[in-house]
This record gives structure tokens, sequence and C-alpha cells, in this order.
């Protein structure tokens, strides 16, 4: 029997309980969330249990592990569309719009001729590289412009038309929604969101649920795996309830691979289609970091070897090159299977984007413009290649 199961009939008290211990309440200085890293408190905390597949043996034996379960979390708030008039593609061409503005300006400042000679295919190559699309894909889509049009005139218009469609043309193969396929040996289809910190992986998460829920109409359950700061688990929390999302979440400093498997026993018991699971990206270095990914994915392929069915990078678009590095760096600790690009909106770094579709070759499965629910949408190839160039007039 697996050690949650343990108690089966969960009082309220019990609740109540788990709730006092667990979650914040604004007002007691107990549980204000400590902002400041602490080696030794992490020390002592953290990796509690080496080897979690032998404690959770053990873990058979004892009383009831310390985790919540928001149960039904209440009544979810409104989840209908908030899109405002014009819908998703104006607002992701408003939320381009520096990069948009970047490329664009670019594009004009080098027409200063008529006809396309080398000075201005040089110069549009800085324009591109300067939007963040990485020297190798500036000067293949400058080689793919120059093929036909060297010598010839050439118009504003032109250029932007034949820059998006080599943008779409590289964008497209990366362009992959990200598909729920119910898992054959059942139980929920399982997805590891994992980015450094900072990068929008709780809220990546939130939008998905929402997506997932309203859009697909599927159960979704979550599991707090950045255990690191108590405000990393209550912004999950908040996220659980805006989206009626049952959580799973276990206290500060606990082993995040315990409340993946935990989360995982829940969300097979409670028939839940799709469990998302958050973890930490802040850990003091790569190697710890990676050990604690490593032991969420030996955990979870104890219980299906196809766990987990989808490993999601977050990476922010603001970072520019630096997302390069960071898909690099995870790629050597998990299967990346897909990513998610967060604030496009507030950055002129759209063109990061272009350059990770074309030398990375992982699939985009979203792409994120703000910070609230609505603010993610499957990622299109064609409309944002037209919108980083100017096309889609906003
Ligand atoms: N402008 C903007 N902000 C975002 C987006 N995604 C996340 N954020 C914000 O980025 C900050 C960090 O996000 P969070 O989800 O906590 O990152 P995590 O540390 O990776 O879990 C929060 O203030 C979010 O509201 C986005 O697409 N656009
Ligand atoms: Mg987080």
């Amino acid at each position: 029997m697996v050690f949650w199961r343990k108690k089966k009939n969960i009082t309220e008290q019990d609740k109540q309980d788990h709730d006092d211990r667990f979650i914040h309440r604004p007002g007691d200085p107990a549980l204000e969330p400590s902002t400041e890293y602490d080696p030794e408190i992490d020390a002592s905390l953290k990796h509690e249990i080496e080897d979690p597949v032998a404690d959770i043996d053990e873990l058979e034996e004892t009383p009831v592990p310390e985790h919540t379960l928001v149960e039904d979390a209440q009544e979810s708030e409104d989840l209908s569309d908030h899109t405002e008039e014009g819908g998703w593609l104006s607002r992701l061409t408003k939320g381009l719009a520096k990069s948009t503005n970047k490329i664009s300006q670019g594009i004009t400042d080098v027409l200063t001729k008529k006809k396309l000679d080398q000075d201005m295919l040089d110069s549009l190559e800085e324009v591109l590289i300067g939007a963040d699309l990485g020297p190798k894909t500036a000067a293949a889509l400058v080689a793919d412009f120059a093929k036909d049009r060297f010598g010839k005139d050439i118009s504003e218009e032109e250029v932007k038309e034949a820059l998006s469609g080599s943008i779409s043309a590289m964008l497209s193969p990366v362009a992959q929604p990200l598909e729920i396929t119910p898992p054959a040996n059942g139980g929920p289809y399982v997805i590891l969101v994992c980015g450094v910190n900072g990068v929008g992986k709780t809220t990546t998460i939130g939008k998905l649920a929402q997506h997932l829920k309203q859009k697909e109409g599927r159960s979704v359950m979550m599991a707090a795996g950045d255990t690191f700061r108590a405000a990393a688990i209550e912004q999950l929390q908040i996220w659980a309830e805006r989206t009626g999302s049952p959580l799973v979440t276990k206290e500060v400093g606990a082993d995040a691979a315990a409340v993946a498997y935990e989360a995982y026993e829940k969300a097979k018991e409670q028939g839940s289609d799709v469990l998302l699971i958050d973890t930490a990206g802040r850990l003091q270095n790569k190697a710890n970091l990676m050990a604690e990914l490593e032991k969420i994915v030996r955990v979870l392929k104890k219980q299906d070897e196809n766990l987990p069915h989808a490993t999601l990078l977050v990476l922010d678009a603001t970072t520019g090159q630096n997302a390069y590095s960071q898909l690099e760096s995870f790629k050597s600790m998990v299967n990346v299977t897909g990513l998610v690009v967060t604030k496009l909106d507030g950055s002129a770094k759209g063109g990061v984007l272009v350059g990770l579709a074309d030398q990375f070759g992982v699939p985009v499965h979203a792409i994120g413009i703000g910070e609230k629910m609505e603010d993610m949408q499957p990622f299109n190839a064609d409309e944002y290649a037209r919108s980083l160039t100017g096309l889609n007039a906003a």
C-alpha cells in the first residue's frame, strides 16, 4: 500500500491542520517567506531523503506524511476568455511590438538605396543579429534573401515579406502544439516543467492548467516541486485555486522527488488527465539542480518507465542570447521535449525564438506574452513571423 493512502478518511480537522502548517497566512510572521537564500537552512532541509526510492519504500511503514492536497480547489475563478477586442493576433502583435519595431526600423534604415547590394545585405544581417536571432541564423536568412534579389530593385514591403516567409519556414518544423495523449499504461499524462529561476515556470503551469481545462476539457493536478521557498509553493497554490486544480505540496525544504511521487499517486487515484510538476530553478549550482531533476525523473520512472511524458523547458525571451545556453545546459540534464518561451511582451528580443528554432530544432509548444492566465497560446509559425517583421499591423 502506498503511504499516503494509510489515512483514507481525511477529516476536516486534518485538512485544517495541514493548511495551518503549510499554507501561508498573511500576517503570521513565522510563515513569512524568506527571500534570502540560506545555505545552512538549505543543507538541513534539502535532500533529507538521499535515495528517494529506498525511502519511499520505508515510508510505507510511517504515518501519513506531511503533504497538503487542496481537494477540489474551490470554485475556479472566471475561466472565460478575457481576450480583449481583436483577439490573440492583435495581442501577439502588441506584445511583440518592441521586437517588431527593432526589426522594422532596422529594415527602413537599411533601405537607403533602391538596388540590393552587399552593403545593404551586411546591414540587414546586423539588424537581425541585433534582434537576437544569433549570427548563424541571421547569416542564413540573409543568404536566403539575397539569392534571387541581388542587384535588383527592392522595396521595404518586399524585404518584410521575404524575411517573414523565411522565418516562418524556419519556425514551422518546431511549431508543435503540446499534444496530450492518454498514457497507454493508464494514469495521468505527466508534464515536468523546468527552467532557471524567474523564467515563468509557475506562471506557465497556471496558464497551461487553464488552457487544458478550458480549451481541452481535461482535469489537471499540480505538484509543488519547487520546495525551495514558501513563496514558491504559495504562488502555485494561487494558480491552483484560480484554475480549480488540486495541488499536492509538502513543506519547504522537502524532497522534490517525493512531492512528484505523491502527486503522481494522487493524480492516478483521482483519475486526473494531466499532472503538472513545478520544479526549482534556483539551486546553488548546476550539479545540485541536475541531481534534483534526475532524482525526480528517476522516482517517476520507478512508477512507469514512460514518465515523465513531456519535459518542458521554460525560457525567458528577455534573457536573449542566454536562452541558448540555458537550453544547452538543460538538454544535458534532462530530456527536454519542448519549449515554452515567455515574456515576449517585455523585450525586443523576440528574434531569439527564431534562432532557437533554427539551431536546436526543439519543439516550441507555446509562447507567453503577459502575466495573466490568458496570455499564453500555442505557437504559430506564420503568425509569429508576420508579427515579428511588422506585417501584422497592430
Ligand atoms: N511580462 C511577462 N511576465 C511574465 C510572463 N511569464 C511570467 N511572467 C512573470 O515573471 C515573473 C516570474 O515568473 P514565475 O512563474 O514566478 O517564474 P519561475 O521562478 O520560473 O516559477 C512573475 O512576475 C511572472 O508574473 C510573460 O509571459 N510575460
Ligand atoms: Mg516558480
